[in-house]
């Protein structure tokens, strides 16, 4: 059924079971620099379920102050590590954008974390995709139209998934409804690591 979204496209299993491990070192490596945060809402001060950083020269954040992408870690006041060459590699097999993504938003989800409906429009280019990644535990990924209180459809994300929004998936609603623990035994404490790679400025 997702399959008639035009501009969605699912590559289930894209990454072998070594490739997962491999991105998942490099992953280990740039936390150390670049520690997960637990975002908030802008205004509300509300906390995200999902902890979040960033790979590459610009990061998406969120705070009181509101959403934005900036150069360096909001913590440690350190540029974001680099995106690792495997991932780059990943977006320019199956993204189909002649430039190379300037984000690479890494959320970690834990037990009971979700994310709302939500649409990726901070960015100034949305020529370009939006590719995804999954590791670690199978989630419940929910993707409407471009208006928010559409219909909608669910899409299972698993370990070594990649999904691609562009054309017109790239702006439609989207949320991770829940994560099913105990489906992957990738990350030895359970949960699940969602990376999205974006072009953030005009080329
Ligand atoms: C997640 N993904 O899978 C959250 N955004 O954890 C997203 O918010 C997302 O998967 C844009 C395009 C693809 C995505
Ligand atoms: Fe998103």
């Amino acid at each position: 059924m997702v399959g008639m979204i035009s501009g969605l496209k699912f590559h289930p299993g894209y990454l072998d079971l070594a490739a997962q491990q491999k991105l998942l070192a490099e992953l280990r490596a740039a936390v150390i620099t670049a520690p997960f945060l637990t975002p908030v809402m802008p205004r509300t001060g509300r906390p995200f379920t999902v902890r979040m950083t960033n790979l590459g020269t610009l990061g998406w954040v969120s705070d009181r102050g509101g959403y934005r992408y900036q150069p360096t870690h909001p913590e440690t006041g350190k540029p974001w590590p680099p995106i690792p060459e495997m991932v780059l590699e990943i977006w320019r097999k199956l993204g189909g954008y002649p430039h190379d993504p300037e984000a690479c938003l890494v959320n970690f989800y834990r037990q009971g974390a979700k994310m709302g409906l939500h649409r990726d429009a901070d960015e100034e280019d949305f020529a370009a995709p939006v590719v995804s990644i999954s590791l670690g535990d199978t989630a419940i990924f929910r993707i409407g139209g471009e208006e928010r209180g559409g219909k909608t459809e669910t899409l299972k994300l698993s370990s070594g998934d990649v999904l691609v929004m562009g054309g017109a998936a790239r702006l439609c609603y989207h949320g991770i409804d829940r994560v099913l623990s105990g489906t992957s035994s990738l990350l030895k404490e359970g949960g699940r690591i969602n990376l999205t790679l974006r072009r953030v400025r005009k080329p």
